[in-house]
């Protein structure tokens, strides 16, 4: 058995590698068989990906790397969600939770609501490219009380204020907390668009909807 430093870099290289053998899952689960902190997992897919980020933009690394390394580091995000998530019958509040139109990013998202699941949020995970008519829509058919929202792309941070707004035409915006992130959002930007909270960390994140939910 590999020992627990050296599985967490071979799990980090495996996201980076692109040109080995897909190994993600494998190591994983042998991550979890040895009952390895979940958030150490988390983190070595995460800087994998940074990474990967990096040398994309060094022009090192395309497109279809890209794709490869988020690949992999999704497939073992899928793999910890279990364990992440705890038993949901006493839950804290019901949270919507969508990547905004015109974003197929959803890594970030995946974790940060694996990790509300865990902390005993109800979320309903409405995908990608989500547009303001199927965020009102869900929010009003689960009467939720919390609208999250994610993007990875500069062009796609108007499309949260284009939200918020909408939100307020319908008349919800005193009804439903708005929480934002993702690599562009900055709480400057989310106080701007008047979102109710911004996070980054997972732990952040938790501890802002608890916040929101008591607020409410
Ligand atoms: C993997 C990846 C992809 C994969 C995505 C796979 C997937 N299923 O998500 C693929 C290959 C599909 C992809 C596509 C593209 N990508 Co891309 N991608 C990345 C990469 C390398 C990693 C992103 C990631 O998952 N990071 C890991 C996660 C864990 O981090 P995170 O998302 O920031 O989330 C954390 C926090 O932000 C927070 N969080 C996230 N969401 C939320 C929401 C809430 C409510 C809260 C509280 C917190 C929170 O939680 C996480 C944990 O802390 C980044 C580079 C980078 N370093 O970020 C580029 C990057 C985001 N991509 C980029 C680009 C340009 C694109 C493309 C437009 C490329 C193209 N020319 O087609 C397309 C997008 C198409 C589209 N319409 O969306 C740029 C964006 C530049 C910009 N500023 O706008 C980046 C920064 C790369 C770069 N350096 O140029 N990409």
């Amino acid at each position: 058995m590999v020992e627990t430093p050296k599985l967490i870099e071979n799990i980090r290289e495996n996201v980076i590698d692109v040109d080995s053998e897909d190994q993600i899952e494998k190591l994983v689960k042998d991550a979890i068989n040895q009952n390895m902190d979940i958030v150490k997992v988390i983190d070595a897919l995460s800087s994998g990906l940074d990474t990967v980020g990096n040398l994309y933009e060094s022009k090192e690394y395309f497109l279809s790397e890209l794709l490869i390394s988020g690949d992999r580091a999704k497939k073992g995000i899928d793999l910890l969600k279990p364990f992440i998530a705890k038993e949901q019958d006493r839950f804290l509040g019901k949270i919507i939770f969508g990547s905004v139109k015109g974003d197929i990013h959803d890594i970030g998202k995946t974790i940060i609501s694996a990790f509300l699941i865990g902390a005993g949020f109800v979320v309903y995970d409405l995908g990608v490219e989500v547009t303001a008519d199927q965020f009102i829509s869900a929010i009003q058919e689960h009467d939720a009380d919390i609208l999250a929202m994610s993007t990875l792309l500069t062009s796609c941070l108007e499309e949260m204020r284009e939200v918020i707004k909408k939100l307020e035409e319908k008349g919800l915006r005193n009804k439903v907390k708005v929480i934002v992130g993702g690599r562009p959002v900055s709480k400057e930007f989310a106080d701007e668009i008047g979102a109710d909270a911004f996070a980054f960390y997972p732990q952040e994140a938790i501890q802002a909807c608890k916040k929101l939910i008591q607020k409410k």
